[in-house]
């Protein structure tokens, strides 16, 4: 704990009404009011994945899972269809930059941006550039400093905004 920083924290909120056939549904399906990791892949429909991509699916889960108890409940769900659906630019940004610095370190070095290359290149099953091919092509335009370093928040937000 001690990150009271919500990700979906800043926006509109969902509707009350459509937050309440969300939370009718999520009930459904989970009547214990928490969803697992095994349930997460099992709704995005992503199982028997190999084990770059299911590492990618596991740490997205924990993105979500805010309180960190290993489930995700309803509030922290509803968190998260905030930021997908929702969220602006900057929000997605910054819940993306969490999601790929692994270490938590506040910066993304190469091997944590060749990690999810990888990982979304498992999930998306394509094979234009390799994995280094890639991880080199967008590291050397983000690192505008040149110090082959690592990526700040600031710069992937600069890379994206051009
Ligand atoms: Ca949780
Ligand atoms: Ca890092």
């Amino acid at each position: 704990m001690g990150n009271n920083e919500s990700i979906a924290g800043g926006q509109k909120a969902v509707p009350a009404k459509e937050t309440y056939v969300w939370y009718k549904k999520f009930m459904r399906e989970y009547p214990s009011g928490l969803q697992t990791l095994h349930e997460f892949k099992t709704l995005l429909g992503l199982q028997g994945l190999n084990q770059k991509a299911n590492q990618h699916v596991d740490q997205v889960y924990n993105t979500f899972d805010m309180n960190k108890d290993g489930f995700i409940d309803f509030l922290e769900f509803i968190a998260a269809i905030n930021l997908v659906v929702r969220g602006k630019m900057e929000q997605k940004l910054k819940w993306y930059f969490k999601l790929y610095d692994a270490d938590g370190n506040g910066s993304i070095d190469k091997k944590e941006l060749l990690n999810i290359f990888m990982a979304v290149q498992a999930l998306n099953g394509q094979q234009t550039l390799s994995p280094e091919e890639f991880t080199n092509l967008v590291f050397h335009k983000i690192d505008k400093n040149n110090d082959g370093k690592a990526i700040t928040l600031l710069g992937l937000t600069f890379f994206t905004k051009k």
